[in-house]
């Protein structure tokens, strides 16, 4: 059995957080107003990637504070937090050797709120870890997923998984401490025998880290369900569920469709009484800000949590 079942199998609650360019847009692109999954407006816009790249520019979350999610965190009820360290967009949200693009050398914010973050929750006994995009990369033109700047036909899967998602996911699992996961998504551009040998060299690294199911053909340590998805009937082994507190993963202002406390308990339950995590997710704002209604509506979550339920 993998060591990290354990704190899996009795963690129950988890925070999702994706965070990067998208939330300084904020769902808005030139004119247009996008809704739903704001961290896919630069797909949905189809923007240059040179042009997109130039976001981060303006990028500058002051407003973040590690101590401030971490204490929102726990007295939520979480038990273990994972927060995007690239997504598809292909930004770095920690501090990379392997590119440029990245929140200390191209945002005026130059510091790694990952240093800080993973410091916080190992603090409060929350287990941290990241997500990381492996294949899709929309910035590289040998990364997954755009192709209406680099096309598809003309690329090099293996040299970017050599050169940016390999090198970078050894940074996350070196230079973080212990991680509890790494949530990887969207397998593609490799076969199961390329998969099984980078994890096998990811493994070496930190043996109790856990890897979530997608990153492909059968080889993660727990089950994913699809989003916003519950099973119907009780589920043997370790799973999670993930839901979004609003209708987007990424920060969208004119989102406002938060779900109650009521809502998330009876959510927290549904999933539990099944035997799985329910991994929430929140997304921050280009200043470093969670929505009020998150913050508000989780602390409401963690103070019922506190009175009713069990641990
Ligand atoms: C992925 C991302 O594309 C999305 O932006 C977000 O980060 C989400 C948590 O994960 O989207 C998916 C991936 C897989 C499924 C659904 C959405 N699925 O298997 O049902």
């Amino acid at each position: 059995l993998h060591p990290g079942l354990k704190w899996f199998g009795e963690a129950k609650f988890g925070l999702f957080i994706h965070w990067g360019l998208y939330s300084q847009l904020g769902g808005r692109w030139k004119d247009s107003s996008y809704y739903g999954s704001g961290e896919w407006i630069m797909n949905r816009a189809k923007a240059p990637a040179a042009e997109y790249a130039k976001v981060a520019q303006t990028f500058n979350p002051t407003g973040f504070s590690a101590e401030e999610w971490t204490e929102t965190a726990r007295e939520s009820g979480i038990k273990y937090m994972v927060i995007t360290a690239k997504h598809h967009e292909g930004f770095s949200m920690f501090d990379s050797k392997v590119t440029d693009f990245d929140i200390v050398d191209a945002s005026p914010y130059k510091k790694d709120p990952m240093k800080a973050l993973a410091a916080a929750c190992r603090d409060k006994g929350i287990q941290f870890g990241f997500y990381y995009s492996q294949f899709l990369d929309w910035h590289e033109p040998n990364g997954g997923g755009n192709n209406w700047d680099f096309k598809n036909k003309d690329k090099d899967y293996q040299q970017y998984y050599r050169t940016k998602s390999i090198p970078q996911l050894k940074e996350l699992l070196t230079n973080y401490g212990p991680l509890g996961l790494v949530w990887f998504d969207m397998p593609g551009g490799l076969t199961a025998d390329q998969t099984k040998q980078m994890i096998d060299s990811l493994r070496l690294l930190q043996p109790g880290c856990l890897f979530s199911s997608r990153v492909g053909h059968d080889l993660g340590d727990y089950r994913d369900f699809g989003d916003s998805e519950v099973p119907p009937v009780p589920i043997s082994g370790a799973w999670e569920s993930i839901y979004t507190h609003n209708d987007s993963w990424g920060y969208i202002r004119h989102d406002l469709n938060f779900k109650s406390p009521t809502e998330i308990i009876r959510l927290l339950g549904n999933v539990a009484s099944k035997g799985g995590n329910l991994m929430l997710n929140v997304g921050p704002d280009g200043n470093g800000k969670w929505p009020v209604y998150s913050v508000e509506y989780l602390k409401a979550t963690g103070k019922w949590l506190k009175i009713y339920g069990e641990s």
